[in-house]
């Protein structure tokens, strides 16, 4: 997968792209990164991204014209990009919202901020909107890594172990069983005596009436 990044902060992606399971999806060659100042796309000398609002009021907004400029190079062979604004008026992103996206061979990624967005960027360059929940962040920056966070993590060859994504939160729209690891006894806590007693079938039981218990006392809503 190819991702455009279209930002007013640059600087901010390589040192979060570079770690991890992003950088070695990056080494592997499963995903790549284009990383576009949308400065670069102005044309006037003062490489305005903003601008004030027709009508009056606070606060600048983003101007439509460097996203259009930007937005047109990247355009390749293959085709348009899928387009997401990030803004805290989108769809709330979710593991099945992440699914969807990962299927994409490329996509662009607009950072908004928070001032506003010329609304003509919303209805006629972007495919979709998406926010990351219900707090006001001062960029789409940081949402902008928690998406691709997510999306390349699901990516064939990314993970090791295909299990590791069959059995994890959300997942079947369950959260995760309890985990535990060595030792045996930390502090006079001890493991459930199940997990040691070599039994799958009842393991597995019992790691499946602990993700429903806990779904049900911490998030209802995911059981519909
Ligand atoms: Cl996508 N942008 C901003 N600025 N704030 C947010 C957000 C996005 N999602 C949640 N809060």
């Amino acid at each position: 997968m190819r991702i455009d990044i279209l930002t007013i902060f640059p600087e901010m992606f390589e040192p979060v792209l570079n770690e991890s399971i992003v950088k070695r999806a990056r080494l592997k060659k499963i995903v790549e990164f284009h990383i576009h100042d949308l400065r670069d796309y102005t044309s006037d000398k003062h490489r305005k991204v903003d601008d004030r609002p027709f009508g009056g009021g606070s606060g600048m907004v983003m101007r439509v014209e460097p996203i259009f400029n930007c937005l047109k190079t990247i355009k390749c062979k293959e085709g348009k990009p899928r387009v997401i604004l990030l803004t805290p008026q989108g769809k709330r992103l979710n593991q099945g919202k992440v699914k969807k996206l990962s299927k994409f061979s490329h996509i662009a990624l607009i950072c908004g901020h928070y001032e506003g967005v010329d609304e003509r960027v919303r209805c006629n360059l972007a495919d979709e909107e998406v926010s990351i929940g219900d707090y006001v962040l001062t960029g789409g920056e940081l949402p902008a890594m928690v998406l691709i966070d997510a999306v390349v993590r699901l990516m064939p060859g990314v993970l090791g172990n295909k299990n590791s994504l069959n059995f994890e939160s959300f997942e079947g729209n369950l959260l995760e069983y309890p985990h535990y690891t060595r030792p045996y006894s930390f502090r006079k806590m001890d493991v459930p005596d199940i997990l040691i007693s070599g039994d799958h079938n009842k393991i597995e039981a019992w790691r499946r009436v602990q993700a429903l218990k806990r779904t049900k006392a911490r998030r209802p809503d995911l059981l519909r």
